[in-house]
């Protein structure tokens, strides 16, 4: 197949201005042409028409056909990729109430997500591949696969952005390169719970955690600073994390895309099959895979030590703490 389509929502936002341009430009999805349905709300719909005029004077010799709506089931017929990206920030006034909660926030863009799922489900291509950004989440993802309710379909959370700047942090200690790390998984949810696990991480077919022989650097530098990265830049840059979050979803695709090389692994949320004990059906941050017929699965057979799993457990009940948040959303 020559020709893909991909679905963007939220794309008048920070994120969607940096990644859309990035998703066309013959790189992301190889030599195919990219047909482009990019989603807003009604309120800022028209602004698309801008950012429109700009694909057009870019040159992308990949570019398909461009269209914009408010209207997510017109969008979603025959999508082959989906980028929710999309949702209802914290702090915002929703119906004459500011919405500070984070249970708010999930039951907010729980309702999103359940509309949107329905469509994926009812008019997306049955092998579609669905990432969402917007937060929180992993649990927006798993309201979205329920909705959707076709097994074909693989929804995924974004957790690259976090496993990125764990490679950042460990490059930066070993004096390596980013790309020499193997392996660098985010176990649990999207959140300052997550565990970037440094002991499978590898380098040359070594632990990192052996390289670096400090747990407590681990545990009171690295950790927290991973898990706290996304507030450290708003700190400092008055706005969340934008090119880095885009650079991350456009990985994603590229590790769903390719099979994954023998031996590493990439990350991502996945609705659990009970692998690692973790609850059936939580979207949960795994190690993941690409086979060669291009699905994903979670990569099995790595261990975790009494400290790691300590961590993990924590984001665990998080997560399951936010199901029973949206329990009234899931069939
Ligand atoms: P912006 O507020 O700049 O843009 C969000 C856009 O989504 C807005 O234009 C809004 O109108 C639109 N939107 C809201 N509801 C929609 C709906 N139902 N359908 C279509 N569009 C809708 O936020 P931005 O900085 O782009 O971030 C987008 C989301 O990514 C946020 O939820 C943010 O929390 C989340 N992030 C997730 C990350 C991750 O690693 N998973 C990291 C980066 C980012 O913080």
């Amino acid at each position: 197949m020559n020709r893909i389509k991909v679905v963007v929502t939220g794309a008048a936002g920070q994120i969607g201005y940096s990644l859309i341009p990035r998703l066309v430009d013959g790189h992301t999805f190889g030599d195919k042409i990219i047909d482009l349905t990019m989603v807003e709300i009604p309120q800022v719909v028209d602004r698309l028409e801008g950012l429109v005029m700009e694909l057009e004077d870019s040159y992308f010799p990949n570019l398909g056909e461009v269209k914009y709506t408010s209207n997510f089931e017109e969008a979603a017929k025959d999508g082959d990729w989906f980028l929710l990206v999309g949702s209802i920030p914290r702090g915002i006034v929703y119906e004459g109430k500011k919405i500070e909660e984070r249970s708010d926030l999930l039951k907010i863009n729980g309702g999103i997500f359940v509309e949107q799922g329905q469509a994926i489900g009812e008019l997306g291509n049955s092998n579609a591949k669905i990432l969402v950004v917007g937060n929180p989440a992993n649990t927006n993802a798993m309201i979205g696969k329920n909705a959707a309710g076709v097994d074909t379909q693989t929804w995924l959370a974004m957790t690259m952005l976090d496993s990125s700047r764990a490679k950042s942090v460990l490059a930066n200690k070993t004096g390596h390169n980013v790309s020499d790390i193997k392996n660098m998984i985010i176990w649990g949810n999207h959140s300052p719970t997550m565990y970037p696990d440094i002991e499978n991480a590898m380098i040359n077919d070594k632990s990192i955690s052996t390289m670096v022989n400090d747990m407590d650097w681990v545990e009171n530098t690295f950790l927290p600073k991973v898990q706290q990265r996304g507030k450290a830049v708003i700190d400092a840059r008055g706005a969340s994390s934008a090119t880095s979050a885009a650079k991350a979803a456009l990985d994603t695709v590229i590790a769903c895309e390719n099979p994954t090389e023998e031996g590493n692994s990439f990350s991502a949320a996945i609705a659990s099959d009970g692998s690692y004990n973790v609850p059936e059906g939580l979207m949960c941050g795994f190690p993941l895979i690409c086979l060669n017929d291009g699905s994903i699965e979670i990569k099995r057979d790595l261990v975790l030590s009494e400290f790691a799993r300590s961590k993990f457990d924590i984001s665990i009940k998080e997560l399951e703490s936010e199901r029973e948040a949206v329990i009234h959303l899931l069939k």
